[in-house]
């Protein structure tokens, strides 16, 4: 809209006008509207978000606004303008309309060894859904499922609304990034966000996560809150306030929200870094893989076909998950979506069809491994995530800036489980890096990460610890 002489000269391009007042409202009088804790109003946040989608906002105007919703918040129906704003700043994506009842979605606040969406998504494609999932990259020290499927050469994770349909038809499921078509606004808030500290905010996340499943028009989404050392939120409580604002705003758009809660102290699986958690979701898609893995995704799936309407109770839904992981379907439907989304099909045949010995040279792989061993005996009390992922990053799993190239082969397996008795000179952590070797301080970080204890060896304990279930399900 057009300045008028009420502008303070070179406070902003991009202006709304106060309808009540006709006076119009440069980009800092909205910041520090919100900044002083008042609510912004529908017309105000369309344009700041208008505003980020057309490059007319300096990124210094949108660090100043994401810290300011980070400290003051916003309401549920703010952050629902906010979540529809973002999403109608691309294309919105559509389907044949038989598909309607069977669009599902599953996503991640964020984790270590999380490849679940990688099992997840040909697994319920298998089971009859449409699975059209948007993904992220790796945001701090947790890894991106984009990432991960780019350790895969030839796979795109580029694809526009028309080739989404095509990949849905062939395999049931694609997983793709925001693009310039698809919610561009998340994208650029998403890597602002990243440096600029304002990743862990309730309203943001819920936003940003949201938009990208609104232009989906889901019909079921399956949200993992992760809590503890290694998530976002440490504590539980905080994790379930988010938990509740996605399934609050989701019943506001329409989409049945679940939000299952879950411990991010340890990692997920044995395996941390692109290639080889790639390597393991394949093992777990061949029926085999960690059994916290296996019984996570099949929990996480069955309550997603249960609220979907496609399974009875949430135990018969994992049961029909687990029966697709035992039985090859889901793998087929990985390898199709792997085929679909550019994987040469010599090589997607080759990974979804040998062992994982056959499979060796296929995935990068480091040019060293080493391994750390235990220093006394004891049960592995616990494994902590952080220090692993930070000392991954460093090696160079991670990023500094977004864009940055990473590095796929680089990872880690671990060798023991939690609860598992071991001796002294117990091998207990495989890194794989670029060499030539580990420094004292990465050794020593690694070697902290690891406790033992006196106790008698146990079960760990499952990491999935609450449900909570749509407004629609609510008893
Ligand atoms: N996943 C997203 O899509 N957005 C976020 O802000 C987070 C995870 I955190």
């Amino acid at each position: 809209m057009a300045a008028t002489d009420q502008t303070e000269p070179g406070e902003g391009v991009l202006e709304i006008m106060d309808s009540s007042l006709q006076k119009p409202r440069s980009m800092p009088e909205l910041i520090r509207k919100k900044r002083d804790g008042d609510r912004l109003e529908e017309a105000e946040i369309r344009s700041f978000v208008q505003g980020v989608t057309e490059g007319t906002v300096q990124e210094a105007q949108i660090g100043a606004m994401l810290m300011a919703i980070r400290l003051q918040g916003m309401d549920l129906a703010e952050t629902e303008i906010l979540t529809r704003a973002l999403a109608e700043s691309g294309r919105q994506l559509q389907w044949p309309e038989a598909w309607g009842p069977l669009l599902v979605d599953k996503h991640s606040t964020g984790g270590v060894g999380d490849k679940v969406s990688l099992i997840l998504a040909p697994a319920l494609a298998a089971c009859g859904c449409k699975v059209p999932m948007i993904s992220g990259r790796g945001l701090g020290h947790t890894g991106g499922t984009l990432d991960k499927l780019e350790a895969i050469p030839g796979f795109s994770v580029v694809q526009s609304p028309e080739q989404m349909r095509e990949l849905l038809e062939q395999a049931g499921c694609c997983i793709v990034g925001q693009s310039q078509e698809l919610v561009p606004a998340d994208g650029v808030l998403y890597a602002i966000r990243d440096v600029t500290a304002t990743v862990d905010s309730l309203p943001l996340i819920t936003a940003s996560i949201l938009s990208k499943k609104a232009v989906e028009q889901l019909s079921t989404l399956v949200i993992d809150v992760k809590f503890g050392e290694a998530a976002i939120f440490p504590s539980q409580e905080r994790a379930r306030e988010l938990a509740q604002a996605l399934v609050g705003v989701g019943a506001r758009l329409g989409i049945r929200v679940a939000a299952a809660l879950t411990t991010m102290d340890s990692p997920l699986g044995r395996c941390v870094g692109h290639g080889l958690e790639v390597e393991e979701a394949l093992q777990c898609l061949e029926g085999d893989g960690p059994l916290d893995l296996r019984d996570f995704i099949t929990q996480l799936g069955g309550s997603l076909l249960w609220l979907n309407g496609q399974a009875p109770t949430l135990a018969q839904g994992a049961a029909q998950v687990g029966a697709t992981l035992d039985n090859g379907s889901a793998l087929g439907r990985f390898q199709a979506m792997l085929e679909a989304q550019g994987v040469a099909p010599n090589l997607a045949q080759a990974l979804c069809s040998g062992s994982p010995a056959q499979r060796q040279g296929l995935l990068p792989t480091a040019p060293t491994k080493e391994e750390l061993k235990t220093t006394s005996e004891g049960t592995v009390e616990k494994i902590q995530a952080l220090p692993l992922a930070q000392v991954l990053h460093e090696l160079g799993a991670g990023r500094n800036k977004a864009g940055e190239p990473l590095h796929h082969d680089v990872g880690l397996e671990l060798l023991v489980s939690i609860g598992q008795r071991v001796i002294a000179g117990t091998p207990w952590i495989r890194i794989h890096h670029r060499g030539p070797g580990l420094g004292p301080s990465h050794q020593r970080r690694l070697q902290g990460a690891l406790t033992l204890s006196n106790a008698e060896p146990f079960l760990p304990e499952p990491c999935l610890r609450e449900l909570i279930l749509p407004p629609s399900m609510q008893g």
